[in-house]
């Protein structure tokens, strides 16, 4: 029997993250994702940023729930246009911490003695430990993680009779895609429910220049070390060079987006060194690498994207001031 030798294919096989920052990082207007942020550090800074005080976003939209987790969840599981009750099932979509979440969970308990809280998250450890919290928390409450990555597709365990399912995206976290993505998302979340299903959806208001510029600069310096982190993790993963002290944290309120933007600003000339991605990338000084992008929108622009992706809005909760919206929209 005769062998031939095969010709050597040496295939550079990437992962997502090593993909992304070379299309970022080598495009005209430097960028990159932000969810390039959340590894273990950056998960961590961003709990941090959720208690700074400037970082109002966390503390109202749990002030909306203390006040009216009972009426949203009592609204949510009206069965439609019938006033039959049916059993809640809470799909809560990157669930992180999940912290805001046991006051709704606690108003479900209070009306069915139970409930199956399914928390969707990429990050399985973190599942597992919000998992093993709530369960020991708040009897009653029994947790099924689900392992998914929501913006490319829900797909979810069919319910039971006599259930429906109430899904919480809350956080403002829509806030980070752009509006067509937005958009896509929530089609996303339509598509995986059936009619009489709800949405919970979390949005931050256009408020304030000064308001949403200190939420997003903090004088602690927390948002600044979240945002920095993504380099400290381009130097833990891809062998980077990124010099910490030479890129400053910057937050810009652009107003005709109506977005904050954030950036990590070069304050030299250099050339950084990317040595997993064979990759050298210079840098002027005054040069940004834009990292991301957080919508406030206007009032009743929720209740449209709820709309336009199929979803009747039944209420929006606000706060006293109108800088946070919670809006439910049941499935059509
Ligand atoms: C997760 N997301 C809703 C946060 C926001 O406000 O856009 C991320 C964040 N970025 C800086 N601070 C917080």
């Amino acid at each position: 029997m005769t062998t031939t030798a095969l010709p050597q294919i040496t295939e550079q096989v990437e992962t997502p993250v090593a993909s992304a920052v070379r299309v970022g990082l080598c495009a005209y207007k430097k960028r990159l994702p932000p969810w390039l942020f959340y590894d273990s550090d950056g998960s961590r800074l961003f709990d941090e940023i959720t208690q700074v005080s400037e970082y109002y976003l966390t503390r109202i939209e749990r002030e909306i729930f203390t006040a009216h987790a009972a009426d949203l969840i009592a609204q949510a599981g009206q069965a439609g246009q019938s006033d039959s009750l049916v059993r809640l099932r809470i799909t809560e979509l990157g669930a992180g911490s999940a912290d805001k979440t046991r006051l709704l969970l606690k108003a479900a308990v209070e009306r069915q003695q139970t409930v199956l809280y399914e928390p969707v998250d990429v990050s399985a450890s973190a599942l597992e430990s919000a998992r093993e919290r709530i369960e020991r928390e708040i009897p009653g409450v029994e947790v099924v993680p689900r392992v998914m990555d929501y913006t490319r597709g829900l797909d979810l365990e069919p319910l039971v009779e006599g259930e429906s399912r109430m899904v919480l995206y809350i956080g403002s976290s829509i806030g980070n895609f752009e509006p067509h993505e937005a958009a896509g998302i929530l089609e996303i979340i339509r598509a995986g429910l059936e009619p009489g299903d709800t949405l919970l959806l979390g949005v931050d208001l256009r408020k304030d220049e000064a308001t949403l510029l200190a939420a997003y600069d903090d004088a602690e310096g927390v948002t600044a070390r979240f945002n920095l982190n993504v380099l400290a993790r381009l130097n833990r993963e891809l062998a980077a060079d990124f010099d910490l002290e030479s890129f400053a944290h910057c937050a810009v309120w652009n107003s005709d987006k109506s977005r904050i933007e954030m950036h990590l600003e070069s304050l030299t000339d250099q050339r950084v060194k990317l040595p997993a991605l064979d990759l050298e990338v210079e840098f002027a000084a005054g040069e940004r690498i834009h990292t991301e992008n957080s919508y406030k929108y206007a009032p009743g622009q929720a209740e449209g994207m709820l709309s336009a992706a199929g979803f009747k809005p039944e209420i929006t909760w606000t706060d006293p001031r109108g800088w946070f919206a919670v809006c439910l929209g049941r499935a059509e």
